[in-house]
């Protein structure tokens, strides 16, 4: 069985859909850079081990990134799960796990990267929003694609209502992701991304919930 780790900062919703999954593996750790984050108490209580790395602790950017190394290198993981992060990742760590550190972001990418992602899908005027699942690479947001959720935007939208519409998706396609390249069915080979077996569908990587 491989071990992963999920490195979150706050509520943890990410994380407890991963869990709840019953992924084919074990997650050696649950890791927030803030000790106050509501997903540790969570884990913690599904007897998930849990440990903080504040990077207020740190002078530099990459004084937490290595502390962060250590920490989830002491833990062994073959798979790092970034889930609500909300720290940017310097080149070393990102290479130290490259094809093994994977992300959701709460967009369509390529569009809206970065941080406020539902204001800026209403504020644009896009009909189609939703969720990504990408290989992380030193270049925020940009990572290779693993799979995509699609969901409208409403006309009576707020950036809370749209958000918990691409929240539920999250929580499906990040446990899809994690899935298959746990069992070794998606992978990053020269900066794409390979799913093999049932997989190679369109509609397997791209899913639109019904009455989208
Ligand atoms: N690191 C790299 N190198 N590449 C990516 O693709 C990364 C990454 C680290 C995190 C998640 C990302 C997202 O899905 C992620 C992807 C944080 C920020 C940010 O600006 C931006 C994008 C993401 C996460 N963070 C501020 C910072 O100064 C802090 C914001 C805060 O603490 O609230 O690091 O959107
Ligand atoms: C999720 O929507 C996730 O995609 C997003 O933050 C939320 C975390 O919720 N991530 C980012 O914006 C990364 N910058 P959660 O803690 O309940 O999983």
């Amino acid at each position: 069985m491989k071990n992963y780790v999920i490195l979150i900062s706050g509520r943890g919703s990410n994380m407890q859909a991963l869990l709840d999954a019953r992924l084919p593996g074990t997650c050696s750790a649950v890791i927030s850079n803030r000790p106050d984050a509501a997903g540790l108490a969570w884990a913690a209580a599904r007897g998930v081990p849990t440990a903080v790395v504040d990077h207020k602790a740190f002078a530099s950017r990459e004084e937490f990134d290595t502390a962060l190394t250590a920490e989830i290198e002491r833990r062994g993981a073959d798979l790092v799960l970034l889930a609500g992060f909300m720290r940017v990742l310097g080149e070393a760590f990102v290479r130290r796990f490259e094809g093994r550190l994977v992300n959701i972001h709460p967009s369509l990418l390529p569009a809206f990267p970065g941080l406020h992602t539902h204001e800026a899908a209403l504020q644009t005027g896009v009909r189609v929003h939703g969720c990504t699942v990408h290989f992380v690479t030193p270049a925020l947001d940009c990572g290779p694609i693993i799979v995509q959720a699609v969901v409208p935007v409403l006309a009576d939208d707020t950036a809370d209502l749209l958000g918990a519409r691409v929240l539920a998706q999250e929580h499906l396609v990040y446990r899809q992701a994690a899935q298959g390249i746990l069992e070794g069915r998606c992978r990053l080979e020269a900066g794409r991304v390979i799913w093999t077996s049932d997989t190679t569908t369109g509609a397997a990587v791209l899913r639109v919930p019904a009455g989208a």
